[in-house]
């Protein structure tokens, strides 16, 4: 055996340098005029590299294991849907695959939305998905039986039919054992009926992290967040804040019986609004949900946490929860939780919140008054968590997105 070892080992080095000196890169406009024309052109392992310019065209990825990337950016590299039905960016892959769509702004979707991912996994990356609509899917990105990593996008002003809303910013669904990453993205001012910024039905065990989910309206239910079926998201880090609904503003779920649930853990919603559960409408079979660390203030005479009890409510600690309209903090089957399990309601002292800054100022009542289990190791901006902000000498956790650094 350690005799053949080597040779092994060499053929694993020498396919893999092979594999690097045969990827090309395919130039757009320079090689190839349109980037379906790239594509086409491509082989598994090479680069579809773009050139500033608007592009209009819909391009297909035709489960090419391939990086789409523009040279310069989204701010300088547009595609904007051409007449073909379907969605703008289609990343159609094999499983295995690890496709790359990265620096675009991708826009005038009117079918379809914007990107549809298929498998992979795909990294979408970097890009301003933009006013595209659509009757069928997410109007921003649809994600169907995928583990995709989301990150640095900013999804904006997407819509869709009415009658079929499933999904503004970004859906998930069919991804049952799945695991996809939406880190770090701007999901922000997008409408339809269900879900207007995040949309995850059968998501699996997805991970919502460090975003910001602003001013999106559902005209049904989930302004920010939908979260139904198969989908145990970790969502930790984010800032929901302005989004509207009917029925939960900032979030609503419901957990089927069997399931785990949602752990919604050291966010910050602020300003969400709706007739029911301002910033929360949690619901379904959830002794195994967790809400966990966040700062949570809501303004009207809704309750801002509200739930409903069919087979056990989800476990609530160390939440700064805060109505500063007529209403109560919590409602429906929630009894009030103030002042049990470490949650408060007080005043959080953002730093700006009128100018988007939901940062804790020195001497808030959510700094160092949250638990350890279940914290992020990190905060919204990367701080380390904990970090002695009250200046006792003990790190402990804050409430919220934010660790405030003293
Ligand atoms: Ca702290
Ligand atoms: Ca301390
Ligand atoms: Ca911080």
């Amino acid at each position: 055996v350690t005799g053949r070892l080597p040779l092994t080992l060499a053929a694993a080095v020498a396919a893999l340098l092979g594999g690097a000196a045969n990827a090309a890169v395919i130039r757009v406009p320079q090689d190839r005029p349109t980037i379906q024309t790239g594509i086409k052109a491509a082989r598994d392992g090479d680069t579809v590299l773009v050139a500033p310019g608007t592009y209009v065209e819909s391009i297909n990825f035709h489960f090419k294991d391939i990086a789409v990337v523009s040279a310069r950016g989204s701010e300088r590299t547009t595609i904007r849907a051409g007449r073909r039905v379907g969605p703008v960016v289609d990343v159609r892959a094999r499983r295995d695959q690890t496709p790359v769509l990265r620096g675009f702004t991708i826009e005038n979707g009117r079918t379809h939305g914007g990107v549809f991912v298929f498998r992979g996994p795909a990294r979408i990356e970097d890009n301003v998905i933009r006013r595209n609509h659509t009757c069928d899917g997410a109007a921003g990105i649809t994600v169907e039986d995928a583990s995709p990593v989301i990150r640095g996008n900013l999804i904006e002003e997407n819509t869709s039919c009415e009658a079929n809303g499933f999904g503004g910013g970004i859906r998930v669904g069919s991804s049952f054992t799945g695991s996809p990453v939406i880190v770090g993205n701007v999901i922000a001012r997008n409408v339809t009926r269900h879900g207007a910024g995040i949309f995850l039905n059968d998501a699996g065990t997805p991970t919502i992290s460090r975003n910001v989910i602003a001013g999106n309206h559902a005209t049904s239910d989930g302004g920010g967040m939908w979260i139904v079926n198969t989908s145990d998201a970790l969502i930790e880090n984010n800032i929901i804040v302005g989004n509207t609904a009917p029925i939960g503003g900032g979030i609503w779920w419901l957990v089927p019986q069997g399931h785990r649930g949602p752990f919604l853990v050291n966010n910050t919603l602020a300003f969400n609004e709706a007739q029911q559960g301002s910033a929360l409408m949690a619901g379904g079979f959830q002794p195994a949900a967790r809400i966990v660390n966040n700062v949570i203030v809501g303004s009207g005479a809704a309750a801002v946490v509200e739930c409903s009890d069919e087979g056990g409510l989800p476990l609530v600690r160390f939440n700064d929860v805060l109505n500063v309209g007529g209403g109560p903090e919590y409602g429906g089957d929630c009894p009030d939780l103030t002042g049990v399990d470490g949650n408060i309601s007080a005043d959080p002292r953002f730093v700006d919140p009128a100018d988007g800054d939901f940062h804790l100022r020195s001497g808030s009542p959510a700094v160092d008054a949250a638990t350890r289990d279940d914290a992020p190791r990190r905060d919204v901006d990367g701080d380390p968590r904990p970090l002695d902000g009250d200046g006792d000498g003990e790190p402990e956790v804050d409430m919220g997105a934010d660790e405030l650094e003293p």
